[in-house]
C-alpha cells in the first residue's frame, strides 16, 4: 500500500497523472479550510493576488540586492509569473500548483534553532538573522531531478557566513536542515506517509562551499511563500529537492543524516544527488532537462554546469553514490 501511494512523487507528470490527480483531490479537500481563510488577505487587509508579497516584511528595505557578478549565467532568467505558479512544495500538496494555497504560511514572526554540535544553541529572529547575515543577488540554475530547469535570480547570503554564525565544534560533520511542522496550515503535512518534517543535509565541505546559499528573497523582493519563505536553501549543483524550503532548524552533526526523500525511497534518492546528466534515475533519464517556460529541451550538464565550484569536494570519495 505505502509503495503504490508513494509512487506519484517526483515522476515527470506525464507519467503520474493517476496518482496526482487522486492525490490533488484528497489534499484539496483537506485544506480547502485554511486556503479561504489565509490565502489571500494581506496584512493591511488588501485582497493580494497570488503570490503577491505581504507589504509588512520586515526586511523589504534590504532590496533590490546587489548582483554578484561572479554568478552570471548565459541562460534566460525564468519569467516570474511562471515559477512563482509551479513549485514543489510537498507540505501544500504533492503537484505543481501549490502557490494560492502556500500562502497559509505565517512567515512572521519565525525563528531559526541553531543545535546540536555547536558551541551554543540558540534561537534567533529570522530578520536579526538577515539583518546580520546581509544579502545580495544571484542568478543560478536550478534543475529538479523530475528533469525540468529553471534560471532564478535569488537574493540571499552565503551558507559558508551561517555556519560561521552558528560556531560548530570541531566534531560536527554535517550540517542538517528542517523545514516548519504545521500541518494546519500545511494540508500535505497530514499525509502521514511522508516522514515530515522535510529534512536535508550538506558536509560541511559542500555548505562552505562558495555556492551554497541562503535564500531570502527571489525577483528583486522578499521569497514569496511558495519559494520557501523566509529561508531556504540553494544547492544549484545538485538535484533540487535538496534546496530545502521554509527553515526553522539548522543542526550539526557527526553522523550522516537521513533526509526526506531517502528515508522515503532510498533506491531513488540518495544524499549526494549530485547531477549527472550520465547518471539516469531508476525510472527515466537525467540526459536532457526541459526549460520551465520554454518549449525546448537542453542538454544536462554534469554538477548542473557548476564543476568548476565544486568536482574537488568529491575527489578522493568516488566510490560513494555520488549522483542520486
Ligand atoms: N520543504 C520543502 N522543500 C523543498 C521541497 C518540498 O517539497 N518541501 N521540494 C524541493 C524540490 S523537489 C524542488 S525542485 C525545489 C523547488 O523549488 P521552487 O518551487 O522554488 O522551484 O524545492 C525543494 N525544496
Ligand atoms: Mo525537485
Amino acid at each position: 500500500m505505502l509503495i503504490k501511494r508513494v509512487r506519484g512523487w517526483e515522476i515527470p507528470e506525464r507519467m503520474a497523472t493517476d496518482e496526482s490527480v487522486f492525490l490533488n483531490r484528497r489534499s484539496f479537500m483537506a485544506g480547502a479550510g485554511s486556503i479561504a481563510a489565509a490565502s489571500v488577505i494581506g496584512a493591511n487587509g488588501l485582497i493580494l493576488p497570488a503570490g503577491a508579497q505581504e507589504t509588512s516584511d520586515p526586511t523589504v528595505d534590504l532590496y533590490p540586492a546587489m548582483r554578484n557578478g561572479n554568478y552570471q549565467i548565459e541562460r534566460a532568467i525564468t519569467p516570474e509569473e511562471i515559477n512563482s505558479t509551479y513549485n514543489n512544495f510537498y507540505e501544500f500538496g504533492s503537484h505543481k500548483q501549490i502557490s494560492e494555497r502556500a500562502q497559509a504560511l505565517m512567515t512572521r514572526p519565525w525563528t531559526v534553532t541553531f543545535d546540536g554540535e555547536v558551541e551554543e544553541e540558540r534561537e534567533v529572529d529570522v530578520d536579526t538573522l538577515i539583518r546580520a547575515m546581509g544579502v545580495e543577488e544571484r542568478l543560478y540554475r536550478h534543475r529538479c531531478v523530475e528533469a525540468w530547469s529553471m534560471t532564478v535570480p535569488w537574493s540571499g547570503f552565503p551558507l559558508a557566513r551561517l555556519v560561521e554564525y552558528a560556531r560548530p565544534l570541531s566534531s560536527a560533520k554535517y550540517v542538517v536542515m528542517q523545514t516548519f511542522q504545521d500541518s494546519d496550515i500545511a494540508s500535505g503535512q497530514r499525509q502521514f506517509w511522508y516522514p515530515w518534517p522535510y529534512t536535508e543535509g550538506l558536509t560541511i565541505e559542500e555548505a562552505t562551499n562558495d555556492l551554497a546559499f541562503m535564500v531570502t528573497g527571489v525577483y528583486g523582493r522578499p521569497a514569496a511563500k511558495q519559494f520557501g519563505a523566509p529561508l531556504r536553501l540553494a544547492v544549484p549543483w545538485k538535484y533540487g529537492f535538496k534546496s530545502i524550503k521554509s527553515i526553522v532548524r539548522v543542526s550539526f552533526t557527526s553522523e550522516r543524516p537521513v533526509s526526506f526523500w531517502e528515508e522515503l525511497n532510498a533506491s531513488e534518492y540518495g544524499f549526494w544527488a549530485n547531477v549527472n546528466p550520465e547518471v539516469s534515475h531508476p525510472r527515466w533519464s537525467q540526459a536532457q532537462e526541459r526549460v520551465l517556460g520554454e518549449d525546448r529541451k537542453i542538454p544536462t550538464v554534469i554538477y548542473n554546469g557548476y564543476g568548476d565550484y565544486v568536482s574537488d569536494l568529491y575527489k578522493d570519495i568516488e566510490g560513494e553514490r555520488l549522483y542520486m
